[in-house]
């Protein structure tokens, strides 16, 4: 990483800006175990600074005509498209993350986030009411002012656009908090925002952790807008510190989400997708499968071509074009994977494949967090290694005899993110898909994703939907304007 980056800064009022404590924290490579960067560890302080800068450029930004807007957005796009390499390079030093997958779907779905909303903001809609012959309504969808964005570790940049794009689309300013894991992404953005001619102040990137800089953003009485993915548990204080100041939230979160596979299914169809749906990104998105139940009269079939397949997936240095399976992202993953391993045991499991870090990678890598991806079959339903998130390379396998019984496993979870469903029988996909309380039902495919489509999830998996209308709509306040006739 070249020298300049070794310290990056805050990005307050398009200017690059040192901590006001004057802190850093270390930034650790994943895949070596080192520190290759420092972040700026921030506090209130530098959350005021962002939000009278904000607060000071929203009168201009939301009144900019909405041309001006989507263009300096698409300027954002076509930086990113320049820039792709380095970001992509930068994704996966900073997450531990397969250099081809940062290059392939991270990178290029971030500038898809902004062409999006970039464009959608050109073909709004409005509405309007007659009244019989007593009053005619319009309705007016205003910015609703300073967005509070924060984003987590595993798909950095893809995540942060996702929230960025929409919220200053729409006529917001933004104050963005990227996870103190993986910065570095949201530091490049910055960059590229303030060449794309961004006005100052519009976007604000604030470094540091949840609890300093997090928290002072989910507290500030005039970030009226929060838009928080990360994990349940942090979900829960991002609401309990907007309720009381009735703040618009919007949650996505955890997920523990049922990949089921019927004996009717293309079965090499559904263990190439299953085989991605569970080690993609190293298990490392809340969309991942890790619950996979099959069909009884094809589980044997199923576990031993899956597990010959996923024993070739090759686990190795982010930075090599070979590598499928790259680092986890921090120690305290690493661990939290290999508790969770140990746990399976102790419930009966069985270790179908892997179940523990390989031998050094390389010399580079040989501190690094590498866990290799992992199958356990033997589970009960209802531990609670088939019932909590792990986040990691790590899926369970378990058969089931019938479609009541199978959507009864699916739904008895404290999560409702997303589900695969695999059958060639149309009457049961759109049966078992009707049935499955998540906020996402891929049929024969996963991860296959139209930003135009709600997205979220319910239960434990948070409240609210991005993408789309529906994010136009979150960052957007409506107002009805009665005119009596
Ligand atoms: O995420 P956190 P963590 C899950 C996954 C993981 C667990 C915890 O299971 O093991 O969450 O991961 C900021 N107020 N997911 O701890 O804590 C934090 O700095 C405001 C699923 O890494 O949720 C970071 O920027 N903000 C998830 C962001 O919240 C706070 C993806 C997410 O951090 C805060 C990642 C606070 N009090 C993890 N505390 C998904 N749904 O994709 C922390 N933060």
């Amino acid at each position: 990483m070249p020298a300049e980056l070794d310290k990056i800064r805050n990005f307050i009022d398009g200017q690059f800006v040192e901590p006001v404590g004057g802190r850093y924290l270390d930034n650790i490579e994943p895949a070596t175990g080192k520190a290759y960067s420092h972040v700026p560890d921030s506090d209130g302080r530098d959350v005021e600074l962002a939000v009278a800068a904000a607060e000071k450029a929203f009168a201009g930004w939301s009144h900019t005509p909405t041309a001006d807007r989507s263009r300096i957005l698409l300027r954002i796009v076509d930086l990113i498209e320049r820039d792709l390499e380095k970001l992509a390079r930068a994704e996966s030093v900073d997450t531990g993350k397969p250099l081809s997958l940062a290059r392939g779907l991270d990178i290029p779905r971030a500038g898809s986030n902004f062409r999006f909303f970039a464009t959608a903001i050109l073909h709004t809609e409005s509405e309007a009411h007659i009244t019989d012959g007593v009053a005619f309504n319009y309705t007016l969808r205003q910015p609703r002012g300073i967005a509070g964005l924060i984003s987590p570790w595993n798909l950095p940049l893809y995540l942060l656009s996702w929230k960025i794009a929409p919220a200053i689309a729409c006529g917001n300013t933004a104050i963005a908090k990227p996870s103190e894991l993986t910065p570095m992404t949201a530091y490049l953005l910055c960059e590229i925002c303030r060449e794309a001619g961004l006005p100052k102040g519009v976007l604000n990137v604030v470094h540091g952790t949840g609890p300093n800089v997090g928290a002072a953003i989910t507290a500030h009485s005039k970030i009226g807008t929060i838009s928080f993915t990360g994990g349940t548990v942090t979900g829960r204080k991002v609401a309990e510190s907007c309720a009381p100041m009735f703040k618009k939230v919007s949650l996505e979160l955890g997920g523990k989400n049922p990949n089921i596979v019927f004996a009717d299914a293309d079965q090499d169809a559904a263990i190439a997708g299953s085989l991605r749906s569970s080690f993609a990104n190293q298990g490392q998105v809340c969309l991942c499968g890790s619950r996979v139940f099959v069909e009884r009269s094809v589980y044997k079939d199923f576990v031993d071509h899956f597990v010959e397949k996923a024993s070739q997936l090759r686990l190795g240095d982010p930075l090599e074009a070979t590598t499928d399976q790259g680092a986890i992202v921090s120690k305290t993953q690493l661990d939290k994977v290999k508790f969770y391993v140990d746990l399976a045991q102790q419930e009966g499991g069985t270790i179908a494949l892997g179940g523990s870090s390989p031998e050094a990678i390389n010399e580079r890598c040989q501190s690094g967090y590498f866990f290799s991806p992992t199958v356990i079959t033997g589970l009960p339903v209802s531990c609670r290694v088939n019932r909590e998130e792990i986040f990691g390379p790590v899926i369970t396998i378990t058969p089931f005899d019938n479609e009541d019984e199978v959507i009864g496993y699916a739904n008895d979870n404290e999560y409702g993110l997303a589900s695969s469903v695999w059958t060639q029988n149309l009457n049961r996909a759109h049966r078992v898909a009707e049935r499955i309380h998540t906020g996402t039902v891929w049929v024969n495919c996963w991860l296959v994703r139209d930003l135009r489509v709600p997205f979220g999830g319910m239960k434990q998996s948070g409240v609210g939907r991005e993408g789309g209308d529906e994010a136009l709509r979150f960052f957007t306040e409506p107002k009805n304007v009665c005119i009596a006739k």
